[in-house]
């Protein structure tokens, strides 16, 4: 396969090239006509004249299949991946969740059991470390040789996924030893829970109270008391969904001091805010997620921390879960409406709207939905950039083309979009897969279970 005539795109920015395919694997990233000159024959010509050719996207921050709050995120890894790939991503880190009692090892067999015949992009696991004891901890080691080599540990949700102060820092200990990635989910959710009772205890049990009780400086405590803890451990540290500038000042001063600590945010977070939160009709209910979306004026500290490289991945935290039923669970105590958006199709249109608007560069885009995430999490260069020997996981996308986001039209397994009605500028064309075109002409093609399971080394970040 031969894509011609496009303006190539990496972290080194854009430049026009013509991208050289044999079978799954990149072979050439040819100047213009080199192609003509070589009389290389190819037996598919995709002509990319006036689009971008994108490595494709990765999503290391989704939650399919997912049990929470006593109902399943609606997206599972068939129609979950399939959505990622509309959207241009071709690959997601998907979170097998360990139950209490359980063990790492059954959290990512039965992830395997989720994701095998079903996912039609690749994709890797994170284990979220819900239970940390001995045997846990020793369990991490293995799953290290298993190529799961990140752990998210919570310092929210007591007595559902937290770790206390003491497991977490021997979590870190484990992780300093073995060159795991720890991932943080940092709010101190123990203080958190007091609010949130002070609130419904006043009557206040609308969705807009989730934001108003779940303060910004409990986000950046978090983040400072996981920084000094991984300071102590040598543990290598990323903050999934940072949402506020506090938490993002937080992480700047480690990696001042040249440390192992890194930043993702996400684009609700970029995008959406507190009053969303407040709609009418429990429509906030939709907009539920932890973090909770903040006031509009964080979005600006946020775009600043991607361009510093304080934040240096933005991805989803895709979970959905439908308004009706699911949401309604918390239609009289807003405790009860399951946390998550949906939002893994939009990631990639949503950044390259930072860079219509003049937040990011070209270059940043791809570097902060493709290139960074696969090098943090130990897939580079497989993954996150076309140079020969690489997977052909290629977007082409038209940065002219304009759409209108719709629960109507999405590919999403929800019955809302944080985004209706939204008009976005620029739009996947064609995605490649491993080689294969599994998307084109607005019809999708990728067989269900033809995604591969990515076996991941440590991260490429550590220094
Ligand atoms: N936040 C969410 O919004 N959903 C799932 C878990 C989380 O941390
Ligand atoms: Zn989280
Ligand atoms: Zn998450
Ligand atoms: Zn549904």
């Amino acid at each position: 396969t031969l894509i011609f005539g496009g303006q190539v795109v990496s972290p080194q920015g854009a430049a026009p090239a013509d991208v050289l395919i044999d079978g799954e694997i990149v072979t050439a990233v040819l100047a213009p006509g080199a192609a003509d000159a070589l009389d290389v024959q190819a037996d598919r010509r995709i002509d990319a004249t006036g689009k971008y050719v994108l490595p494709g996207g990765i999503d290391v921050h989704t939650h399919m299949d997912m049990p929470f709050g006593g109902t399943f995120s609606v997206d599972d890894f068939e129609t979950g991946t399939r959505a990622a790939a509309w959207g241009g991503t071709t690959t997601i880190v998907d979170f097998a969740v360990q139950k209490k009692g359980g063990s790492l090892q059954e959290a990512v067999d039965t992830w395997h059991a989720k994701a095998e015949g079903r996912a039609s992009i690749d994709y890797g696991f994170h284990a979220i470390l819900a239970d940390v004891n001995e045997t846990s901890l020793k369990e991490m080691d293995v799953l290290v040789d298993q190529g799961v080599s990140s752990f998210k540990l919570f310092m929210a949700y007591p007595g559902v996924f937290l770790s206390t102060d003491d497991q977490i820092i021997q979590a870190m200990f484990r992780a300093a030893d073995n060159g795991a990635t720890i991932m943080m989910h940092a709010e101190n959710g123990a203080a958190i829970d007091q609010i949130v009772s002070r609130a419904v205890a006043d009557g206040h049990t609308e969705p807009k109270y989730h934001g108003l009780t779940r303060p910004i400086a409990l986000e950046a405590e978090a983040v400072n008391r996981a920084t000094q803890m991984a300071d102590v451990t040598g543990a290598p540290l990323y903050f999934v969904h940072l949402s506020s500038g506090d938490a993002v000042d937080v992480v700047a001063k480690a990696r001042d001091e040249g440390r192992n600590v890194f930043g993702e945010t996400c684009p609700q977070y970029l995008f959406l805010d507190e009053s969303d939160l407040a709609r009418p009709d429990f429509e906030g209910a939709k907009y539920v997620c932890t973090p909770a979306l903040r006031p509009v004026e964080e979005q600006a500290k946020l775009w600043r921390g991607i361009r510093t490289n304080d934040l240096s991945v933005v991805a989803t935290d895709h979970c959905p879960f439908c308004f009706t039923p699911d949401k309604q669970l918390g239609r009289d105590d807003f405790r009860a409406i399951p946390n998550g958006l949906p939002g893994v199709e939009h990631r990639m249109d949503l950044l390259h709207m930072g860079v219509t608007k003049g937040e990011i560069s070209l270059a940043r885009w791809v570097e902060i939905a493709a290139a960074t995430p696969a090098r943090m999490f130990g897939m580079y260069p497989k993954k996150g950039v076309i140079a020969p020997g690489s997977d052909a996981d290629i977007v082409i996308y038209d940065p002219a083309a304009t759409q209108i986001v719709s629960a109507q039209t999405h590919h999403m397994n929800v019955d809302y979009s944080v985004y209706e009605g939204w008009e976005f500028t620029g739009k996947v064309e064609t995605v490649l897969s491993r080689g294969e075109v599994i998307l084109e002409n607005e019809h999708f093609s990728g067989a269900l279970g033809r995604g591969k399971f990515i076996k991941r080394d440590l991260s490429q970040y550590l220094v």
